[in-house]
């Protein structure tokens, strides 16, 4: 009897997926009767039925949530108990081996098929090239289904009016809200395994990877995460990368006290293939956490990403590539927004994607990639670009140079300073870093942090000063100039200035000078200090940080501490302190700041000798209202409410060119 292709098709994946299910059945029924079968896990891991198991999270409503003080009170640091329990024994030779056996019992259909390998295989496709193809087939070839029109599929928004929520459901919104800092009612409406448009630019479709990829280790931090957006993460990632080259995940638990992160997370992550988990005995924050995890961690490659993101399709290839061309180059992917409030992903192309700097103050922030660095890649907005800094929370770097590097400070604290000590030192000891376009991760952005820190020691500014103290040679007088020459107690750091002399580190001017050119140096200036009224005690005054730029310029009394009302004259003719500059577009007679563009234009002004601030865009002068209460632009009148006094001398500092 023959029947057509498509019957014989659907007959033959019958025949594999009953038995499959009752197994999967018997299996899962086990658990559920004998909810400490967890514990007596052989530790060999049986990856076939594993990865068969129903994926689903527990329903929360039926969880049983048990006192696990004890649980806590296990060995120091890392725990290598718990570390090698859930560490899945996988190896990239495991696979191979599998298939290559199935290959030879003729096992060709269902081999291919459980890795996910294109349906087409039946056609003329070699052996090697279906193993091939086997192996960079996602992880979790048996994610559940997806209704396109279930919550936030495709990335879409999920919109939740709260007036229609019975009051236990909104009592529920309010808590997930208050707790987490981001929509978690809604999160828990979203599938573990949602689907996300591929936004990748067309071009990253084209290129070519290396063959012969490092394999890779993610490494999750997490604190108190909800259990869909930790899980979520974890998913994208399985379901989204080829199976030869994630080699592990491993999630590290910073000394959560969430109920559901403990018991029922030890119960799920033994179901998931490569998955593993950490637990830190008392709270260590995001640095040490990473390094915890990167400790035990065993792949050639080390991903670390944030709790709350999502991989997106393609988003492991294009890292890995940069790494297995040069073990010293250090990549971050684009960093995709994923919604606190309803989980919408919006994505950037290319061609929108910034890169990463600083201030003096330290603090991280985002430029225009620069005309030098668009000119040098052939104004090809999908190829990897050169960025000063990275943001911190996602990247990859080979373990070799990780190691090579001295990881992080072990001597920074919680979090803050981190990334820039990294970026510092991959380009200051021979490394490269970059921005990879064609590789997507979203991530949620939240307003504000829900975690509770101990109070008393300001953490950023201890790590910050290290940081300063080692990496900034004399330029580290800029900061400390930020922080009037209060450095605090910062702890030794020897080892880490031996360190840098061991490795042999470029200096900061070499930095400055080779991959931040843009960066505005405070020498390189005409005028300085505050800027102040000859008719009345009012000084020009504004904040310049990146969320408090947009907003008028004003008039203060003059308080003579520096702050906002310090301002820099640059030799291209700007007046701005860090990144903000005085900009003025006509229309109103309000002054703005915003970002420099270095552009002259809006943003050029002429401190003449007459004390007069000329805008020759508009022809116009900078003036003091006659109460004092504003400052204005108004046509130029010689008045003495349009003088200003300004010390024309460059900030004190090192130069970039010295
Ligand atoms: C890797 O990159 C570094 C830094 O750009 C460079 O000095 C080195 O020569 C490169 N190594 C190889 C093998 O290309
Ligand atoms: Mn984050």
């Amino acid at each position: 009897m023959v029947f057509p292709r498509s019957v014989r098709r659907l007959l033959f994946r019958l025949l594999w997926i009953v038995p499959l299910v009752c197994f999967a059945y018997i299996i899962f029924s086990a658990i559920n009767t004998h909810p400490d079968v967890h514990n007596n896990q052989p530790k060999s891991f049986d990856e076939n039925s594993q990865r068969k198991l129903p994926l689903e999270p527990p329903d929360s409503k039926n969880l049983v949530f048990q006192n696990h003080e004890d649980k806590l009170d296990v060995p120091v640091k890392v725990v290598p108990v718990e570390a090698e329990k859930n560490i899945v024994p996988f190896q990239k030779d495991n696979d191979n081996q599998i298939l290559k056996d199935a290959m030879e019992n003729g096992e060709r259909k269902e081999t291919a098929i459980k890795y996910g390998a294109d349906e087409k295989y039946e056609t003329e496709m070699k052996a090697e090239d279906k193993v091939k193809a086997a192996l960079m087939a996602p992880v979790h070839p048996d994610k559940p289904l997806i209704d396109p029109n279930a919550p936030g599929e495709m990335g879409k928004p999920v919109i939740i009016d709260v007036n229609k929520l019975s009051p236990e459901e909104r009592k529920k919104y309010d808590e997930g809200m208050m707790k987490n800092a981001f929509n978690q009612y809604a999160s828990d409406m979203i599938s573990l395994h949602r689907s996300l448009p591929d936004i990748r630019d067309p071009e990253c479709k084209q290129i070519e990877y290396l063959k012969d990829l490092p394999d890779t280790s993610v490494i999750i931090i997490f604190h108190n995460e909800a259990w869909s957006v930790l899980l979520r993460t974890v998913h994208s990632v399985l379901d989204r990368s080829p199976t030869q080259l994630l080699k592990e995940i491993i999630l590290v638990d910073d000394f959560s006290d969430f109920d559901h992160l403990k018991q029922p997370l030890d119960e799920y992550v033994a179901r998931l293939p490569k998955v593993s988990l950490v637990r830190l005995k008392e709270r260590s924050g995001l640095i040490r956490a990473r390094i915890a995890g990167f400790d035990v961690s065993t792949g050639e490659v080390a991903i670390f990403l944030d709790s709350h993101c999502e991989a997106t399709e393609g988003w492991l290839e294009p890292l890995l590539d940069r790494i297995g061309r040069n073990y010293t180059n250090v990549v971050v992917p684009v960093i995709d927004v994923i919604s606190d409030e309803n989980f919408q992903i919006q994505y950037s192309a290319a061609k929108h994607v910034q890169a990463g700097g600083f201030e003096w103050n330290l603090i991280f922030n985002w430029h225009y990639v620069p005309e030098n660095e668009r000119k040098r890649r052939n104004y090809l907005d999908y190829t990897p670009f050169r960025t000063p800094t990275m943001a911190g929370g996602l990247f990859a770097i080979s373990r070799k140079f990780f190691e090579k590097l001295g990881k992080y400070d072990p001597g920074f604290d919680i979090w803050g300073g981190e990334n820039l000590e990294l970026s510092f030192k991959t380009w200051m000891c021979g490394g490269t870093l970059e921005t990879v376009p064609c590789s997507h991760v979203g991530h949620i952005f939240r307003k504000r942090s829900p975690y509770k820190w101990r109070g008393g020691v300001n953490v950023v500014k201890r790590n910050t000063v290290r940081l300063a103290e080692v990496w900034l040679d004399e330029f580290k007088e800029y900061y400390y100039d930020r922080i009037s020459h209060n450095l605090g107690d910062y702890g030794d750091v020897s080892d880490r200035k031996a360190l840098r002399d061991n490795l042999q580190c470029k200096s900061f001017r070499w930095y400055l000078n080779n991959v931040y050119p843009e960066l505005f140096i405070p020498s390189d200036s005409m005028a300085s200090g505050e800027i102040r009224n000859k008719a009345k005690p009012m000084c020009a005054d504004g904040n310049v940080e990146a969320n408090q730029l947009n907003k008028p310029l004003i008039s203060y009394p003059c308080h003579n501490d520096g702050g906002n009302q310090y301002w820099l004259l640059s030799t291209e003719n700007e007046i701005r302190r860090d990144s903000g500059c005085w900009d003025y577009v006509g229309g109103s007679a309000e002054i703005k700041l915003f970002g420099c563009h270095g552009q002259r234009g809006n943003q050029e002004w002429i401190y003449r000798d007459d004390e007069t601030i000329y805008h020759p865009g508009s022809r116009r002068c900078v003036e003091l209202s006659w109460d004092g209460k504003n400052i204005m632009m108004k046509e130029c009148s010689n008045h003495v409410l349009q003088k200003w006094l300004w010390k024309r001398v460059s900030a004190k500092g090192p130069r970039r060119n010295e």
